[in-house]
């Protein structure tokens, strides 16, 4: 095959690679995804588990680049389903003709740097080989999912299924029985769903997780002309919001002011009057009822103990409701959960918890599963596991930079990006929402807008100045790696073995990964930085 240029290629047609292609093709750039799926989606396309919905609010979780798309799209529920988010991006890749540039069906196998011709060598499974000056991972912070270190998990006789590759034709769960492993934020979206239609169905959980009621419903139809009036206003709300932008905006005038109030300095009967409020309006913007929550144990105790008590109310058995209390980290450091019912479903007679951290697992059987404690038959198996979350998909890759450095060595003691956009010896290289930025913490979507027109910016930048190639200097990518870590310390978040600080993937370095200071502050940096004539990155 002979090898084509062009002058971008970009990996992954998920929200941050379409947005990305509709850029370019404005810069007038020739540009070519790549997407190992057979539709566009990305994470979105994979997880179509039972129950699969996104956590923050419809409304907030699309695209705000274009008003007349805003306008037309009906989101119907507060909280979109998959299937639903899926129809959107259909709708948006079609909308803006950009289907032609996508091949499907093709995983990228290597994205090499050729000092020589400054260009990115991009190969990929199909046998294509292509020639572009900037290379850009779209590729989603969730987006490759853990084989778990489950022994004898080829013994089983049933089907097994990955929540995050989920099969497209569903799973017809009726009459059977269903082991599941996980209770992270995929599992508790699943199990209520799955155990309306199985006959039974067995929990196996390590660790508890806290999750908050989502109180879904259809929108309004009034309430939604009433919001899309005032979209831009709304979108500034979540894109200024000092700690999160989750866009949980129902009652918008309600809502606006919670970013700054501190547990310690409320009096007791408010704190739990507003912790009452937020929680009943549903959603995980509970989280930040109180600024200190993730930065104070003292006020983050009081936020987990009312979580705590609200589990043990609804949960009519006292030791299954224990079993169901987290206790060995702050709520928050790992990603809280939002949820329909899930600690409901442990009152219904075919559903029954099993604590694997007293009993561990100890194989996978052609029934079921073997714990040191007892056997466990079932016809069909749910890993809820996880991903190798921000860098797995970067590290199968084969990346390697100038003279051939591999992204994997420059990241063995962690990922270090400036900005969490660019990497030293990785010139022209691109990651949207990569470690080192707000990302995981914040509304995708919002942050991949950002980051995408911020690259585009830059490219606009470098064509007016003639230049060829950027990368971040390797000094500015030291102290903004230091200054993400010294952000991270300062909150609670290390405290949790969390997928954000990489601690679910055996042997991967324990690096609190995201960006933990806030959109706002994110977006006031990268603005200082582009004010300063992009300080910290050098041209050529
Ligand atoms: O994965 P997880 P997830 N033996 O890593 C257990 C986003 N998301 O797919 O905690 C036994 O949270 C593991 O146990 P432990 C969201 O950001 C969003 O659920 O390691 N158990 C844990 O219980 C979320 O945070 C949405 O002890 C094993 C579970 O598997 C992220 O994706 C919906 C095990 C994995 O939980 C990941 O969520 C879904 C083993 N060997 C996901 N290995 C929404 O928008 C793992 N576990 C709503």
């Amino acid at each position: 095959m002979t090898t084509r240029e062009v002058d971008v290629v970009v990996v992954g047609a998920g929200f941050a690679g379409i947005y990305l292609l509709h850029r370019m093709r404005q810069l007038g750039l020739s540009t070519q995804v790549f997407e190992a799926a057979d539709g566009v989606g990305g994470t979105w396309y994979w997880n179509r588990y039972p129950g699969a919905r996104c956590d923050a609010e419809s409304m907030a979780y699309s695209y705000s680049f274009d008003p007349g798309l805003e306008q037309e799209w009906q989101w119907t529920e507060r909280y979109a389903t998959q299937p639903e988010i899926l129809k959107y991006l259909n709708h948006v890749t079609d909308r803006f003709n950009l289907r032609r540039d996508i091949e499907f069906n093709t995983r990228v196998t290597g994205a090499n740097y050729d000092d020589k011709t400054k260009r990115w060598s991009v190969s990929t499974d199909q046998g294509h080989k292509v020639r572009a000056r900037f290379c850009m991972m779209a590729t989603g912070c969730l987006s490759t999912p853990q084989n778990p270190d489950i022994a004898g998990l080829k013994n089983f006789a049933g089907p097994t299924y990955m929540t995050g590759q989920w099969p497209h034709e569903g799973v017809d769960f009726g009459g059977k029985t269903v082991g599941i492993i996980g209770t992270g934020s995929s599992a508790i979206q699943a199990i209520p769903v799955i155990a309306a239609q199985a006959n039974h169905v067995t929990v196996f959980q390590r660790t508890p997780n806290f999750s908050v009621p989502a109180y879904n419903a259809p929108l309004d139809k009034d309430w939604v002309e009433h919001y899309k009036k005032d979209y831009p206003t709304h979108r500034d709300d979540y894109r200024q919001a000092r700690v999160t932008s989750f866009g949980d905006l129902m009652n918008p005038d309600e809502f606006r002011e919670v970013d700054e109030q501190m547990l310690l300095e409320t009096p007791i009967e408010e704190v739990h009057e507003k912790l009452e409020r937020f929680w009943q309006f549903g959603g995980a913007r509970f989280m930040w009822a109180f600024v200190d929550t993730i930065a104070s144990e003292e006020a983050n105790r009081v936020v987990a103990d009312f979580v705590r008590s609200k589990i043990r109310e609804t949960v009519n058995d006292p030791k299954v409701a224990d079993l169901l209390c987290p206790s060995s980290y702050p709520i928050g450091t790992k990603r809280i959960c939002v949820d329909t019912d899930y600690y409901a479903t442990y009152n219904r007679d075919n559903v029954v918890l099993v604590d694997i951290a007293s009993s561990p697992l100890q194989t996978v059987t052609e029934q079921g599963l073997k714990t040191t404690a007892e056997d466990y038959g079932f016809d069909i198996l749910v890993l809820a596991t996880g991903f190798d979350a921000m860098t797995g998909t970067l590290s199968r890759m084969n990346i390697t930079g100038t003279e051939g450095v591999p992204l994997n060595d420059t990241w063995a003691e962690g990922p270090k990006a400036y900005l969490g956009l660019g990497v030293n010896k990785f010139p022209n290289l691109f990651l949207i929402t990569g470690p080192g930025s707000p990302s995981v913490l914040s509304n995708m979507i919002v942050s991949i807008e950002q980051h995408v027109d911020f690259i585009t910016d830059m490219m606009v930048h470098m064509g007016e100045n003639q230049y060829e190639s950027v990368e971040p200097d390797p000094g500015a990518q030291e102290a903004w790696v230091a200054h993400v870590n010294e952000v991270a310390n300062g909150t609670l978040f290390p405290k949790a073995g969390s997928w954000y600080m990489g601690a679910n993937i055996p042997g991967k370095p324990r690096v609190f990964m995201p960006y933990a200071a806030g959109v706002a502050v994110y977006r006031e940096v990268c603005d200082g930085v582009v004010a300063q004539g992009y300080q910290g990155f050098s041209f050529s």
